[in-house]
């Protein structure tokens, strides 16, 4: 092992200890009162936490996501060069779509997914934008997401909705199942972390397979379902090998607005003022 690699392992422990102690420190507002919380609510914060990842089926309708890949469709293209694609033109992805489209709108508003975000991250309103994503089929294409990853060392909540039927060919959402606990990040930096690595939280296939391959999820299923998931865990789109997959994700951060994220985000329609969502 490279010396450096060492020297790298320890920065990236050091700073999920610090992540995991400031996590909850940033961010808007803390929650004022509990939230009053459904059954179903309660479930799905239970499964998140044991499991960083939960799947509810059927969550749209087939009529709703036909509706949707075509929105979807339209917005891509009316986004032209705020679109962003991969070098192989497989990802196509326009975030904060719900800003020109009140269908996106509703589902990034929806709050059954919203008030789960606001219990996990115990804030008032969490800044969200959605990602309208078309994956296209494309020899050498790496995946929806560009391979393993977390997204953060501290927190992160996404919702997916599938919008496509999804089977092993065009693309499914992968994660390892409680791969968001700090035990099993510190753990994965400290101990099986074998490769060197340029960015801190993307992995090399050769790491992965290393992980428990028993908590691997492999997502297949409808369009309509609901992906609930923990993205501090390792996870990715697997690469495609035929098909295409439409799929809605709504990103929460708990963290206060960057113009960092604004630069990626689709501007306004009119130049109107780049506020992000955030309404509870
Ligand atoms: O779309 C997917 O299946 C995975 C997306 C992903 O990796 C991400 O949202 O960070």
């Amino acid at each position: 092992m490279k010396e450096n690699d060492y020297l790298k392992k320890l920065v990236a422990a050091t700073a999920l200890v610090l992540f995991g102690r400031y996590d909850n420190s940033k961010g808007g507002e803390p929650l004022r009162t509990a939230l009053e919380l459904t059954e179903k609510q309660r479930t799905s914060l239970d499964t998140l936490d044991r499991e960083g990842i939960q799947v509810i089926p059927g969550y749209y309708s087939t009529a709703q996501c036909t509706d949707l890949r075509a929105k979807i469709d339209s917005i891509i293209e009316g986004a032209r060069g705020a679109a962003w694609v991969d070098e192989e033109k497989s990802d196509h992805r326009v975030n904060a779509a719900e800003r020109v489209s009140p269908e996106v709108a509703l589902f990034c508003d929806d709050p059954f997914i919203v008030d789960i975000a606001r219990a996990l991250s115990h804030r008032e309103t969490l800044p969200r934008f959605t990602l309208a994503a078309r994956l296209e089929h494309k020899e050498g294409g790496k995946g929806s997401g560009q391979g393993w990853h977390r997204d953060s060392l501290g927190f992160q909540f996404k919702a997916m909705l599938y919008l496509s039927d999804v089977t092993t060919d065009n693309g499914p959402f992968q994660y390892f199942r409680g791969s968001h606990k700090r035990f099993y990040k510190i753990r994965n930096y400290i101990a099986d972390l074998s490769q060197g690595f340029a960015d801190i939280v993307r992995y090399s296939d050769e790491h992965v397979a290393k992980l428990p391959q028993a908590d691997l999820m492999t997502v297949t299923g409808n369009a309509g379902d609901l992906v609930l998931f923990n993205s501090s865990g390792v996870h990715r789109g697997m690469p495609t090998r035929a098909g295409n997959r439409y799929a809605l994700t709504i990103y929460f951060f708990n963290e206060p607005w960057s113009e960092n994220w604004e630069k990626q985000l689709l501007a306004r329609p009119g130049g109107a003022a780049p506020t992000p969502r955030a309404s509870a």
